[in-house]
Formats: C-alpha cells, sequence, structure tokens
C-alpha cells in the first residue's frame, strides 16, 4: 500500500496527470495521479494521507525549481497532476456540512496564480461547516471591498505564496481594516509567518487549512 501511495506523490512531483498523459517522456502508458488517487481510495487509504505525499511532491518540484532543474511548464503540470488528485479528494473534505456556521470569503491576493493551497483551504473550512466565497486568485482589493460589503459579517482569508505578493496582501489588509473595522481577516501561504501576519494587521494566520477553521471555529463561538 504504502508503495501505492509513493507512486501517487511521484506522480505530482514528475506531473503524470493521468494514463492518457503523454508527459513526462519516461512515464508514457503509465497509470498517473488520476487513476492511482482512485485505486488508494477505494483500497481505503485516508484521504489525509495522499495529501500529504502530494505535499512532499510539491515540495521537492519546488526545491527542484528553485535549483533551476525544472522550469515553469514542469510546475504547471505538477500543479495539473495535483488537481487531478484533488477532485478525487474533494468529497471527502466537504462531507459533513450541515448548517452553514458563517460566510467565509477567500482569494489569493493580486498578482498571484498560486491556487492550490487555498483551493485546500476552501474545501476544508467548507467541510467544517462554513459556507465560503472563493474569489480565486489575483484577487485585487476592491473585490475584496465589495464581497464584504454584499456579506456583512463574514470573515476573510487571504493567500500569498510569493514573497513579492505579500505586499499586496499587506495593502488589501489595511484597506479592508480601515474600510470595515469590524471584519475579522486571517492570512496564510508558504511566505507568511505569525510575525507578517500581526505586522500587516491580519487578526490572523495559520499555516495550514485546519488552522484556518480552528481561528473561524472561535468567532462563530464569539470567542
Ligand atoms: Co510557483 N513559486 N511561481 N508556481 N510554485 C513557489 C511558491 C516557489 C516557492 C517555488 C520556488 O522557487 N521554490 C516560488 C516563490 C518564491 C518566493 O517568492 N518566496 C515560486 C515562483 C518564484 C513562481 C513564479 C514567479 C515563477 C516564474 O514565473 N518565474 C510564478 C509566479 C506566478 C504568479 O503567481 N504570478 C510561479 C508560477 C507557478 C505555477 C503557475 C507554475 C504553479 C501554480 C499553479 C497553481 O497554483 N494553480 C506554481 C507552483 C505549483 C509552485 C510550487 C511548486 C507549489 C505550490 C503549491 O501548490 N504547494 C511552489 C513551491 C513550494 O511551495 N514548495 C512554488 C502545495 C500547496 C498545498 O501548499 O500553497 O503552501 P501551499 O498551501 C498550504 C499552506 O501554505 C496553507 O495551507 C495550504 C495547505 O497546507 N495556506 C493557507 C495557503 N493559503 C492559506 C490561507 C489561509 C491559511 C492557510 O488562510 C486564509
Amino acid at each position: 500500500m504504502s508503495e501505492l501511495i509513493d507512486r501517487i506523490g511521484v506522480c505530482v512531483e514528475r506531473g503524470k496527470v493521468n494514463i492518457a498523459s503523454p508527459f513526462p517522456n519516461d512515464m508514457k502508458g503509465q497509470e498517473g495521479a488520476d487513476e492511482l488517487t482512485r485505486q488508494a481510495l477505494d483500497a481505503g487509504v485516508k484521504p489525509d494521507e495522499i495529501l500529504q505525499t502530494c505535499n512532499a511532491g510539491m515540495q521537492r518540484i519546488g526545491e527542484r525549481f528553485s535549483k533551476n532543474e525544472v522550469f515553469v511548464p514542469e510546475l504547471l503540470m505538477a500543479a495539473k497532476a495535483m488537481h487531478a488528485v484533488m477532485a478525487h479528494l474533494k468529497p471527502f473534505f466537504k462531507s459533513g456540512t450541515v448548517k452553514a456556521k458563517g460566510k467565509f470569503v477567500l482569494g489569493t491576493v493580486a498578482g498571484d496564480l498560486h491556487d492550490i493551497g487555498k483551493n485546500l483551504v476552501a474545501m476544508v473550512v467548507e467541510g467544517n461547516g462554513w459556507e465560503v466565497i472563493d474569489l480565486g486568485v489575483d484577487v485585487k482589493t476592491p473585490k475584496f471591498l465589495d464581497t464584504i460589503k454584499a456579506h456583512p459579517g463574514c470573515a476573510v482569508g487571504l493567500s500569498a505564496l510569493l514573497t513579492t505578493t505579500m505586499v499586496n496582501m499587506s495593502k488589501t489588509v489595511a484597506e479592508i481594516k480601515s474600510n470595515f473595522p469590524a471584519t475579522n481577516v486571517i492570512v496564510g501561504g508558504a511566505p507568511l509567518t505569525m510575525d507578517a501576519a500581526m505586522k500587516m494587521g491580519a487578526d490572523g494566520y495559520s499555516s495550514d487549512p485546519q488552522g484556518a477553521v480552528a481561528f473561524l471555529d472561535r468567532l462563530s463561538i464569539g470567542g
């Protein structure tokens, strides 16, 4: 079983989406992230375990990208393979929703196109009973402000994966706080830290989706 799980991580790292995918050349004709994830779930592997191996695969491709061993096309294929896995995992993260605890407006900040982590946050938060209004990627401040206005009482989550877009995140947090001081804002994403989040004026920071749920649940019980 552990071999099957490892293979999913390798498929994500190598960008092997499914059996029909001709990329990468040396994996032509082999099953990909799509088929192997289905097999693993059918065999009773926990979705969390699959997610863990995929995150490790993403980590490896990121490190190779940093060393100039692979380039943007390889990152894109890795993201595509990750999406194939997530399509299978989504129902597990979403199950259990009963009645919305509140609204959570979520988006990746301006200039940033990374959405895999943000999508995971959306799934887990939704699965924990919150209505998620996902604004997508490269979300400019006015879009956040308009959405907050349209959904009074909502909480807001901002994601950033680039050190350069943390600057935009900071500006968006400031605008939200200046226009809607009572709105609770949580930030997250690989380059963020609690310290950076507090300096931006955010109310919370989490390094993972579960921490975002904990933050939101504290709000919903008035804590
Ligand atoms: Co980009 N990229 N990328 N990339 N990419 C990184 C982030 C990078 C670290 C790679 C590297 O150099 N090692 C680097 C950033 C360096 C930096 O600024 N510190 C980088 C770069 C430089 C770039 C480009 C500039 C490359 C170029 O064009 N020269 C470019 C920028 C494009 C843009 O955004 N304007 C770029 C492009 C891309 C792709 C489009 C090819 C693709 C994204 C596809 C997509 O998302 N649809 C991509 C990818 C895949 C990556 C890596 C390999 C993987 C990111 C990922 O999905 N991780 C990444 C390297 C790495 O992370 N090791 C890299 C898996 C995901 C589950 O984790 O997103 O961290 P993550 O989310 C986590 C937590 O952070 C947290 O929960 C999630 C689940 O645990 N979290 C939150 C996230 N948001 C949260 C919000 C919360 C709470 C928790 O509350 C609201």
